[in-house]
């Protein structure tokens, strides 16, 4: 009996311990980073422009009409993407076509195995002059060719006459939360830019895009697990 209540003490601390694990796991990690573009290390437009960072076998470009060029003499400085912490390359920066309905794409090709749960669309921007700077986010499932409904807009405020072309780009943080993407499956999110008013030589900058993904909580089941042995050990007292 004796040896029973022991174990059974021991199974409660360790119910406690696992408990507090899942707390501070939960709080801290209930999304990461799919896909990041800062460096835009990869400046083969015509070939889809690869993410800095990407989750292993998740393919990842950004393509699109809105694509012009990779710049090395602009970017983001403010360390995040859109307000989320970790970008790092004050320079190099994605500049855009200019004419309204330009178009960015996201791409994600899931190849992991499992369905992907995204969380957010992360991206810093800046216009310059009278370039493109409204802005809309749907997902096309290219798979299933089903298209979302709009899952933000907004509009770029900082243009270049205000700020230097290296500096604290404004901040986007689309919910994209809604969105899932079977294994197997591809598709993307489409920003459409618009909101410019004409003329030439100007051109909008986006920098420090990322997309992220919801980490699933430790399933229910496991918990009850832990609580049926402890369940099982009582009956067995
Ligand atoms: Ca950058
Ligand atoms: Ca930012
Ligand atoms: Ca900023």
């Amino acid at each position: 009996m004796m040896k029973i209540e022991q174990t059974m003490k021991s199974i409660r601390s360790l119910t406690a311990l696992t408990l507090t694990g899942v707390a501070m796991v939960s709080a801290s990690a209930n999304a990461a980073t799919l896909a990041s573009w800062d460096a835009w290390a990869d400046s083969d437009t015509a070939g889809g422009l690869a993410s800095d960072f990407s989750t292993a076998s998740i393919t990842t470009t950004i393509t699109g009409t809105a694509v012009r060029d990779i710049v090395t003499n602009r970017g983001s400085n403010d360390g995040t993407f859109g307000t989320l912490a970790g970008a790092v390359s004050d320079t190099n920066a994605l500049r855009m076509n200019k004419p309204d309905g330009s178009i960015l794409q996201v791409n994600v090709a899931n190849n992991s195995g499992a369905t992907l749960s995204f969380d957010q669309l992360h991206f810093d921007g800046v216009f310059t002059g009278d370039s493109i700077r409204d802005f809309e986010v749907v997902f096309v499932n290219t798979s299933t060719a089903t298209t979302s409904g709009l899952l933000g807009s907004g509009s770029i405020t900082s243009d270049t006459n205000t700020v230097t072309f290296v500096a604290d780009y404004d901040d986007f943080d689309i919910d994209v939360s809604s969105i899932t993407l079977d294994s197997g499956d591809e598709g993307y999110f489409q920003i459409t830019f618009d909101g410019g008013t004409g003329g030439i030589n100007s051109a909008s900058t986006i920098d420090n895009v990322a997309l992220t993904t919801v980490v699933p909580e430790p399933s229910s089941a496991a918990l009850l697990g832990l609580g049926g042995l402890a369940l099982i050990m009582r009956r067995r007292q």
